[in-house]
């Protein structure tokens, strides 16, 4: 049996959905956002954040990781090149992405999250729940989103952040083709959700047919691709998702639309 830990809106657990349903494997949906405190889930995962796969009672955690488990460990479509240094690059640019994201979460927090949270809970609630989360980077960045203390120069210092990771993109996709190292890979299931938070969040400007061209020819081939659309439009277990405040995340419903 294959159980997934997650939540919908978990960029890291994104990932996973996506390379599940590209090689066709079935799984068990363990949903954990409110339960990511408590002492079962800490066994299982002790750093308190999600995604965390457990095969037939094996516990396996880190997105990436648990990636190349899913590709070392099940049949399907190959998610990793065979050649040596193709796979090296691979996993340099999952390393680029995982430590970008950071990057991608204050902007989250700021622009989503608090919008949405304060919907749901007095202040004082929300500040009881950030102090809950297990992980110190969520519950500092959830408390300083509640203050108004994430500043318009350290969301821009993550834009930039965010602008380097996409160069990369930009410079791997122009010397490899259609896909990152060449194939479709780790690499390109790795930053996909990174581009779908982005465009929810209104800040599609990183990429369009002048701004980083491969890019937006990328986007555009990921966004019809039914592995993409599965994982990331996943039921928020929250019961309301992006356009609750405002934002925009839905996909287009006519696929070559996407690719307009
Ligand atoms: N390096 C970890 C990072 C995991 C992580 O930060 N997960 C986030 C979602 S993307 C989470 O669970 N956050 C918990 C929270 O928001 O309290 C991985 O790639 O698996």
């Amino acid at each position: 049996m294959l159980e997934l830990y997650h939540f919908a809106g978990a960029i890291c657990a994104q990932k996973v959905r996506i390379a599940l349903a590209e090689k066709s494997i079935p799984w068990e949906s363990r949903m954990t956002l409110d339960e990511l405190r408590s002492p079962a889930y800490l066994k299982l995962n002790p750093n308190g954040y999600v995604p965390t796969l457990v095969h037939d009672g094996n516990v396996v955690t880190e997105s990436r990781i648990i990636n190349e488990y899913i590709e070392d460990a099940f049949e399907g479509p190959r998610l990793a090149p065979v050649d040596p240094l193709a796979r090296a690059r691979m996993r340099e640019f999952v390393r680029l992405c995982d430590d970008g994201l950071p990057a991608i979460a204050l902007p989250t927090m700021v622009k989503y999250l608090v919008p949405k949270l304060r919907k749901r809970w007095s202040d004082d609630e929300l500040r009881k729940r950030a102090e809950e989360r297990p992980t110190e980077f969520y519950r500092r960045i959830h408390r300083r989103g509640l203050e108004g203390d994430i500043s318009q120069e350290e969301l821009q210092q993550c834009f930039e952040r965010l602008d380097c990771i996409l160069d990369r993109m930009e410079t791997m996709l122009t010397e490899n083709g259609d896909w990152i190292v060449g194939e479709l890979s780790l690499a390109d299931i790795a930053v996909a959700p990174y581009l779908f938070r982005l465009s929810a969040l209104g800040e599609a400007r990183f990429w369009s047919a002048t701004k980083r061209p491969r890019v937006a020819q990328w986007y555009a081939r990921m966004l019809e691709r039914d592995a993409f659309r599965v994982a990331v439009s996943w039921p928020d277990e929250t019961g309301g998702g992006y356009e609750e405040v405002g934002l925009k995340a839905s996909l287009p419903t006519d696929k070559a639309a996407a690719a307009s």
